[in-house]
C-alpha cells in the first residue's frame, strides 16, 4: 500500500526514467535496436524492480500515465539519436491495460506528432499474453499500429498458445523468444527444441527471431547455429543509461 502510494506520484516527481538495453543481429554484429526498460529510483524504498512496481502500476490503473510517458520519452530519445546522425529503432513495452483502452491509438499517434519521431523509429513489444486477451480487438489495434508505419513484436514469445493461424492474420514484424527457454541453452534438450521450432516458425512466417536473456557464448552460438537473427542479453550488454548508450553509438559510428 505504502509502495503504491509512492508510485502515485513517482511520474510527476520525476523518480522515473528510462534505461536502453541494445539488440543485435547475429550475422553481421550490428546493433539493429534498443529496449527502453522503465527504472524507479524511489527516495523512500530505493531503486524499485519493475518486476514489482509494472504489475502494481497495471492493478491501479497507474500504467496509464506512466505508459504514456515511456512512449512518449522513448519517441523524444529515437528523435534525438535520429536527428543527432545515428538512428536507433526503439522498442517500447506495452502493457494490455494500455493496448485495449480506446484511446490507445490516439495516445500513440499524439506521442508520434509531438516529438516528430520517425514512425520506423519505434516498435512495439506486447506480450503473447496481452494478445490473447482479446485476439480479434488485438488485430484491429495491431492494424492501426502498423498503419501509422509503427512495428510490433511479440514479447515472452512461447509462454502462451498463440496459433499460427493467428499469427499470420496479426500483422507483427518480430517474435522475441522468451528468456526462459533461452536461460538453460545448450544444456536442455527441451529448450533447444523449443528455440528452434519458434525460430523455425518465425522463417516460415517471414517474421524475425529475438532471444532474449543471452548470457552465454555458448547460447549464442547454439542460437547462430539455428538461424536466429537477433539477440538480446547481458552478454552483449546489459541494459545502458541515456547518455551511455549516446556514447556507445557515437564511438560505433
Ligand atoms: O527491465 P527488467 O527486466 O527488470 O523488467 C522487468 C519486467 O518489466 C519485464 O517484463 C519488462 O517487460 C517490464 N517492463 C519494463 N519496462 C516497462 C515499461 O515501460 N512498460 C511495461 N508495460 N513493462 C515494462
Ligand atoms: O519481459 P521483458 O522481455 O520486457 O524483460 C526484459 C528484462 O530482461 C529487462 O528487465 C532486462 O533487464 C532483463 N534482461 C535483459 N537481458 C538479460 C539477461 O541476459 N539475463 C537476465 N537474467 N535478464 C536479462
Ligand atoms: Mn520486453
Ligand atoms: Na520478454
Amino acid at each position: 500500500l505504502a509502495l503504491a502510494t509512492s508510485l502515485r506520484h513517482a511520474l510527476s516527481a520525476g523518480e522515473l526514467r528510462l534505461v536502453y538495453q541494445p539488440q543485435f543481429a547475429l550475422d553481421d554484429q550490428r546493433m539493429t535496436g534498443a529496449e527502453a526498460l522503465m527504472r524507479w529510483h524511489s527516495p523512500r524504498f530505493g531503486d524499485v524492480s519493475p518486476a514489482q512496481f509494472i504489475p502494481l502500476a497495471e492493478e491501479t490503473g497507474l500504467i496509464l500515465p506512466m505508459g504514456e510517458w515511456a512512449l512518449h520519452e522513448s519517441c523524444r530519445q529515437a528523435r534525438t539519436w535520429s536527428d543527432a546522425g545515428h538512428p536507433l529503432k526503439v522498442a517500447v513495452n506495452v502493457s494490455a491495460v494500455q493496448v485495449y483502452r480506446d484511446d490507445f491509438a490516439a495516445t500513440l499517434a499524439a506521442a508520434l506528432r509531438d516529438t516528430g519521431a520517425k514512425p520506423a523509429s519505434i516498435e512495439l513489444e506486447l506480450t503473447e499474453s496481452t494478445l490473447m486477451k482479446d485476439a480479434a480487438r488485438f488485430i484491429e489495434v495491431i492494424a492501426y499500429v502498423r498503419a501509422l508505419g509503427i512495428s510490433v513484436a511479440i514479447d515472452d514469445f512461447g509462454t502462451g498458445y498463440s496459433s499460427l493461424a493467428y499469427l499470420k492474420r496479426f500483422q507483427v514484424s518480430k517474435l522475441k523468444v522468451d528468456r526462459s527457454f533461452v536461460k538453460d541453452i545448450p544444456d536442455d534438450e527441451e529448450d533447444r527444441a523449443i528455440a528452434e521450432a519458434i525460430v523455425r516458425m518465425g522463417q516460415s512466417l517471414k517474421l524475425k527471431v529475438i532471444a532474449e536473456g543471452v548470457e552465454t557464448p555458448a547460447q549464442m552460438d547454439f542460437l547462430a547455429g539455428i538461424g536466429c537473427h537477433e539477440v538480446q542479453g547481458f552478454l552483449f550488454s546489459r541494459p545502458l543509461e541515456a547518455d551511455a548508450m549516446t556514447r556507445r553509438l557515437v564511438q560505433a559510428r
